[in-house]
């Protein structure tokens, strides 16, 4: 069957950069019933000496040091945003005003007005849109969402999650610039509120529904620090930790955690799920399994289970290997791109949707106001 081409341009050479593109390079080999198949058009970013070596790398045809340039091109479908966070805004109004399809890295945006905006551009464009909240797609998630949302746990009552690293604990660790734009507030917006909070909350109002009100505390340990870009040693303005509670819109309560300041964790993804019939948890050091209690197992064989899901009848599966063999975090992105391009074929969403993003950004935002107030905060 001949398939129809999305010629992609992506914008950004860094970590989600590589990750996006491997996403799209899979999806010939795994996918292949899809109507839709990427074209690695273009890659475009600002230093020269790397960008030949990416897009070879790659696979990508071509090569743009300026995004505006990539957006003007007739021959780009769809624009891939994995620039840092203060980009987001004027990437993405822009390609949306020009027509094209858009997928954009998480958070949507630094802050609230910024999503706000970039929202409302969407909707007068009337265009495609994704935004890579990825753990979403990673199978044991996928299959959590299937069984919540058959009702086999029952009324919900907790809803907990953490995300826990330690890369920053070293006070000596410069703010800012290439590799460290994450901790410069005025780049990223916040610290682990928008960077993994925001993946938590995604993955949360993806499972459990919308969140009412929020009541948070924040600290920033570590309080000023040299600027990579200036030299010079500047206050640092990110939240390094940050712990919320919070009452889901379905009575449920809610309970998350992150820090950079954990020390032996380094990308410690973990929720867990209880309902009055029984419960779901899961850890992304331990990515293919899904822990499940039923209450209503035989009570002398009840039990947490713990599910391989490596199952062709479980989500994703049936592209990969065999039953008893795991796939991995990047496997998460090949998913997301196979989801947009059926998305394509389907007319369906293919969510989170720049809409989903700015309800996750609203509970961000309601969590910093909350923790700069003291109070609790509507979202
Ligand atoms: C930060 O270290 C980070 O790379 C986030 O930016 C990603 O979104 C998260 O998935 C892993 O950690």
């Amino acid at each position: 069957m001949e398939k129809k081409k999305i010629n992609i341009g992506l914008i950004g050479g860094g970590f989600m950069g590589r990750t996006h593109s491997n996403g799209y390079n899979r999806i010939r080999n795994f996918f292949p019933d899809l109507a839709y198949t990427p074209v690695l058009k273009a890659v475009c970013f600002r230093n020269e000496s790397k960008l030949k070596a990416f897009a070879e790398q790659w696979g990508y045809e071509s090569t743009e040091t300026d995004w505006r340039k990539l957006i003007e091109r007739d021959d780009i479908d769809a624009v891939d945003i994995c620039t840092p966070n203060d980009t987001h805004a004027e990437i993405a109004i822009a390609a949306a005003k020009a027509g094209k399809m858009i997928l954009c890295e998480k958070p949507l945006a630094r802050n609230l007005p910024e999503s706000k905006e970039m929202v409302d551009a969407i909707a007068a464009a009337g265009v495609k849109n994704t935004v890579w909240y990825n753990y979403r797609r990673i199978p044991a998630v996928t299959l959590a969402k299937n069984i919540v949302a058959s009702g086999k746990l029952g009324r919900i009552y907790h809803y907990r999650a953490n995300f826990l690293q330690d890369w920053t604990i070293n006070e000596k660790l410069p703010q800012g610039g290439e590799g460290l734009w994450r901790m410069d507030a005025a780049v990223a917006g916040s610290g682990v509120v928008g960077d993994l909070l925001s993946h938590c909350i995604d993955t949360a109002i993806w499972l459990n529904g919308g969140i009412q009100e929020v009541s948070a505390m924040t600290e920033t340990f570590v309080k000023q620090r040299m600027h990579q870009l200036t030299g010079k040693v500047e206050d640092v303005h990110i939240d390094d930790a940050c712990s919320f509670f919070c009452r889901f819109n379905n009575g449920s309560l809610g309970l998350f955690e992150s820090t950079r300041y954990a020390r032996g964790h380094k990308a410690l993804y973990t929720f867990e799920i209880n309902g009055a019939n029984g419960s779901l948890r899961w850890d992304l050091h331990d990515l293919n399994r899904l822990e499940y209690f039923d209450n209503g197992d035989e009570s002398n064989l009840r039990g947490w289970r713990s599910i391989h899901v490596t199952d062709g009848e479980q989500p994703y599966m049936n592209k990969w290997w065999v039953p008893g063999l795991g796939i991995g975090y990047e496997h998460s992105f090949v998913h997301q791109v196979a989801d947009f391009l059926k998305s394509l074929e389907t007319g369906e969403d293919c969510g989170p949707t720049f809409q989903d993003a700015y309800e996750t950004q609203k509970v961000c935002q309601a969590v910093l106001d909350s923790a700069a107030s003291r109070s609790w905060k509507s979202c």
